[in-house]
Formats: structure tokens, sequence, C-alpha cells
């Protein structure tokens, strides 16, 4: 008989704006890796974890809330990275409150060492947790930890 516990995941991986331009433009403040490489390391993460990922990017809000929407059904988990929505977005927070999916919020930088603007996030309230300043290893490290959690709820 399949151990549920390690039934296979469908998590979605959302990427907010102007990520798209990673590894191309300020290496300095996030590093020269692209988004493909890094939806690639979150690819063969998940595999090793039982996992499968869906990534998306969008520079648009409402594409981003219409796709957590969507995951209703289709995902047990998302890793978002909300770039600049996450010290705006009321929308993007609700649109995650509603579909109460467990969500791990990521930052490529470390976003309380910066400007006091982005200290605050909308997201991180109704986050399972945050983490932030490792560069593209925040992601592999919120995989894992959401992962982690998703297992833990199945096991209860
Ligand atoms: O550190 C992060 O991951 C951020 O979410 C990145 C956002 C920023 O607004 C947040 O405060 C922290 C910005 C993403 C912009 O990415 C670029 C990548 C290369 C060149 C220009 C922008």
């Amino acid at each position: 008989m399949s151990n549920p516990n390690w039934s296979l995941l469908s998590l979605l991986v959302l990427h907010g704006p102007n990520l798209n331009l990673l590894g191309r433009r300020e290496p300095g403040i996030y590093g020269s890796v692209t988004l493909d490489e890094i939806n690639q390391l979150l690819e063969q993460d998940a595999q090793k974890l039982q996992a499968k990922v869906f990534a998306r990017q969008s520079n648009h809000e409402g594409i981003l809330v219409d796709a957590i929407h969507e995951a209703l059904g289709q995902h047990q988990g998302i890793l978002i990275n909300a770039g600049a929505y996450t010290h705006t977005s009321v929308a993007l927070r609700d649109a995650l409150a509603g579909v109460a999916i467990p969500t791990v919020e990521v930052h490529l930088s470390n976003i309380y060492q910066r400007e006091a603007f982005r200290h605050h996030s909308y997201i991180a309230p109704i986050a399972i947790g945050q983490i932030s300043g490792f560069g593209a290893e925040s992601y592999r490290l919120g995989l894992q930890a959401l992962v982690h959690h998703l297992r833990k709820l199945d096991t209860g």
C-alpha cells in the first residue's frame, strides 16, 4: 500500500515583478543566477523530495492573483517571491489568505538590511514562514521548509 506521507506533492512557485531580469541586471544585489536556473534547481530539489514544482513569473499583480486562485485544487503548497508587491499588495495577501494554501515567502536579498520600505511584508503574517537573504538558496530552503511542513500535516 502506498504511504500517503510520500505521495507526490504539487507545488506552485510564483515569482513577482522584475524577477525575469535576474542574472542580467544588478548582480551586486540579486546575484548572477538567472530565474531559469533557479527554476531548474527547484525542479531537481523537488524530485528528490517527491514533489513537483510549477513555476510562473509575472510582472502583473492581477495575473499573480489569478495564478493563486487557479492553484486551488491543483497545488498543495505555494512558494512565493512577490518581489516589490511584497511591500504593497493587499490583493496578493487576500488571494493567498483566500485560497488558504500553505505558503512560504522567500526573498533573495535580506529585506531587513535594506530600505525601510522593504521591511514590511503584507504576505508574512499569512505565510507559514519567510526566508530572506540567501540569494537563490532562499528558494531552495523555502522549498524544503514547505515540503517538510506539508509532510508533517500529512502525518497529523
Ligand atoms: O530580495 C528579493 O527577493 C526581493 O523580493 C526582490 C524585489 C524587491 O523589490 C524586494 O524588496 C526584495 C525586486 C526584484 C527585482 O529583481 C531584479 C533583478 C535583476 C535586476 C533588477 C531587478
